[in-house]
């Protein structure tokens, strides 16, 4: 494990880089030794400080879950990251370019949890038994590594790149979908730019939500009642410029549009 001081000078950088819409180099650069873990000690110390802040926890993200996206970022293990309430955007809204650096679209499926999950081994069922409600999400990632370029322990370190999310479409209850097979199109200014299922989330978007559920007990914690969990995107992300309007639409579930301004 790197030393706590050198934890804390990672954090101070990315708490920067995300604050200033600045981009770093990635962290292995400078500490070849970083580990993993040292990647979420890091996301440890910024959620202490923006807790400090008055900033609130909505719940957890899961990335890197889909082939399209490992591929895409030329990394091979899912990673885990917080979603703070304040950048989560209504539907139909306009995100602000300002405050962002190269910002990118992904499609996503949305657990809202209505009791605690915890355990090494969670199942589906107990997953599905456990959600409220399922719903369209969209995620804004912005990385704050020069042109997108990381690896799994800097990209952890920088909170996997969240940046802002959304959430809208038609809020469902589990059982009414089969949520292996639910068709998501995205559009960018009224043309098509990807086309997938959300059985390209690991087979089942659950099984995303299991994941982080096994890394949470790893780590000593469960999956508070009333979490936002996105499984992770099913697609490429999409790069966005302002103007861009990203429609997407998910089978039986709605639609959500945003506008970048
Ligand atoms: C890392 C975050 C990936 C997802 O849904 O796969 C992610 C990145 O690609 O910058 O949020
Ligand atoms: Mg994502």
């Amino acid at each position: 494990m790197l030393e706590t001081a050198t934890i804390q000078a990672i954090a101070d950088t990315v708490d920067w880089a995300q604050s200033s819409a600045s981009t770093i180099v990635k962290f292995t650069d400078a500490h070849p030794e970083m580990s993993i873990d040292d990647g979420y000690a890091v996301q440890d110390e910024l959620l202490r400080r923006w807790e400090a802040k008055g900033r609130r926890l909505a719940g957890l993200k899961a990335g890197l879950t889909s082939k399209a996206k490992m591929e895409q970022m030329g990394v091979d293990v899912p990673s885990f990251g917080m979603l703070m309430h304040d950048t989560c955007y209504p539907e139909g809204s306009q995100i602000p370019m300002a405050g962002l650096i190269h910002p990118r679209v992904e499609a996503e499926i949305a657990f809202v949890t209505k009791a605690e999950l915890s355990g090494p081994d969670v199942s589906v069922a107990e997953i599905l038994a456990a959600t409220d409600f399922i719903q369209p999400a969209l995620e804004i990632i912005d990385s704050r590594f020069e042109k997108f370029k990381f690896d799994l322990v800097s990209v952890i370190a920088d909170n996997g790149s969240s940046s802002r999310f959304v959430l809208g479409g038609r809020p469902m209850r589990p059982e009414a979908l089969d949520l292996a097979t639910v068709g998501i199109v995205m559009e960018k200014n009224g043309a098509s730019v990807a086309m997938t299922s959300s059985a390209a989330v690991l087979g089942h978007p659950a099984r995303a939500v299991q994941m982080l559920i096994a890394w949470l007990h790893g780590r000593g914690r469960s999956l508070p009642a009333g979490s936002v969990v996105l499984s992770g995107a099913a697609t490429e992300a999409a790069p966005v410029e302002a103007g861009d309007v990203i429609t997407t639409r998910f089978q039986d579930m709605g639609s959500i549009t945003v506008q970048f301004a």
